[in-house]
């Protein structure tokens, strides 16, 4: 089968979804769930915000984004990855189907929050993949976490996966301009783009630890 062509829509009904999963309600009440545990997190980093703010007078965060993982890229992942296409599948072989993307200004705070968030009682962490220490080749970082939280239904508690990336916003700044070099099908100059991409990635990993640096100054008093 030939990779789906990959859409913006926001919403794709349950009609053509049933076409790819033989079970087109379970695939909604799936993604309901999901949407569950995305709010969830978001909570629980909203309350450590308020906390931190209130403590340290500065927010950890500046911004959070969250989104569904698009049903055509679900289906393209597991066809990559040679998983039939179902449900069940889905639910139990891939795990940024809820992403939650998390905006810091500095570095420490990264894993200030990061440590904070896994350290709650109801919180599985299941993967973690630090592309902040150890970046990719072509620049990317970010401090990515799978993690497993419970959400509350009427007919019990369910266990969700949920993907957390913590950037900086220099980096999320990178990953935005790279993505589009990334997903855009004809770009001119593609690989002197990359290598001018991983030069500013470079610049901007020192910019922010001077940045960070310059922030200790000041708390200090020095
Ligand atoms: P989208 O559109 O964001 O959903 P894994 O299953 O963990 O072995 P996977 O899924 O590639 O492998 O995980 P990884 O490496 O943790 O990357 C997951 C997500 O991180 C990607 O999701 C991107 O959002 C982001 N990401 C990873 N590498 C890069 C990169 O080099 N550049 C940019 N701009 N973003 C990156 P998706 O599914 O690719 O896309």
């Amino acid at each position: 089968m030939e990779p789906l062509e990959e859409t913006t829509e926001e919403y794709i009904d349950a009609e053509k979804v049933a076409k790819w999963f033989s079970r087109g309600e379970e695939f909604i009440k799936l993604m309901t769930c999901y949407r569950c545990a995305i709010m969830e997190i978001e909570t629980k980093l909203n309350v450590l915000n308020a906390e931190y703010s209130l403590e340290y007078d500065r927010n950890p965060f500046e911004q959070i984004e969250s989104r569904l993982k698009n049903p055509i890229s679900i289906v393209n992942k597991m066809m990559q990855r040679g998983i039939p296409v179902n449900v069940y599948n889905m639910e139990t072989e891939i795990f940024d189907i809820a992403g939650i993307r998390v905006v810091c200004s500095f570095k420490e705070d990264i894993y200030k929050l990061a440590d904070l968030l896994v350290q709650q009682d109801d919180i599985i962490l299941v993967k973690r993949k630090d592309y902040i220490r150890s970046p990719k080749p072509n620049g990317y970082r970010s401090l990515h976490l799978i993690v497993d939280i419970p959400i509350f239904l009427s007919e019990g508690k369910k266990h969700m996966k949920v993907e957390v990336q913590f950037r900086t916003i220099a980096m999320d700044f990178w990953a935005s301009l790279e993505h589009k070099l990334k997903y855009k099908k004809e770009v001119k100059n593609a690989e002197a783009i990359a290598e001018r991409l991983k030069i500013c990635a470079d610049n901007l990993a020192e910019m922010d630890k001077e940045m960070e640096s310059i922030r200790h100054e000041i708390d200090s008093g020095i």
